[in-house]
């Protein structure tokens, strides 16, 4: 008796996201060894932490296919793009990863919701919710390389922003918990 619950278009496009996650983790990884080869440690820290995230996220794909009673495909991870050419290139590159990763999750919950999967539905509000988390991450970036003057920041403000990073939590704060009294 077949006990898969997963359609094959759905299994493949969960087995493909596993993938990118697993690629997202090389791509921060080799960030961060770019970044620490430049003598920006904080910056290698922050990205080294990301690094590790994308790995959590690839195991809870894995998770879920397994428990859906699909079939786990390992393949091969494509190479990390080339190396940022700066500071200000490389928390670019990241936003852009962040916003392709968005546009690949939206596209799986899509199918789920067209084949009326409401489990995996279920399932991709999770990474609904964390890429809002992380494009806001990304976006957080982009506004300290920005402050400290984009392309043209001198080693100073490069200095602080790099201090900065080896602190800066994980996780962004989003909209849903601002208060009054709180704001972000
Ligand atoms: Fe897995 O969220 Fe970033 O890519």
């Amino acid at each position: 008796m077949d006990t898969n619950r997963l359609s094959k278009k759905l299994e493949q496009a969960l087995n493909d996201q596993m993938t990118k996650e697993a690629h997202a983790a090389q791509i921060y990884l080799s960030y961060a060894a770019w970044a620490d080869s430049q003598g920006y440690k904080g910056i290698a820290n922050f990205l080294f932490r990301h690094a590790h995230e994308e790995r959590n996220h690839m195991m809870k794909f894995l998770e879920y296919i397994m428990e859906r009673g699909g079939r786990v495909r390992v393949t091969a991870i494509p190479a990390p793009p080339s190396d940022p050419s700066g500071v200000n290139n490389c928390f670019e590159k990241v936003f852009q990863h962040e916003v392709d990763n968005t546009n690949a999750i939206y596209n799986i919950t899509n199918i789920a919701h067209e084949e009326r999967d409401w489990a995996t539905f279920n399932f991709m509000q999770w990474f609904v919710k964390e890429q809002l988390e992380e494009e806001t991450l990304a976006m957080d970036l982009m506004d300290k390389i920005k402050i400290a003057g984009g392309e043209h920041a001198k080693s100073d403000a490069l200095y602080a922003l790099d201090k900065d990073l080896l602190t800066t939590p994980d996780d962004a704060p989003t909209a849903e918990k601002a208060t009054e009294d709180k704001p972000l």
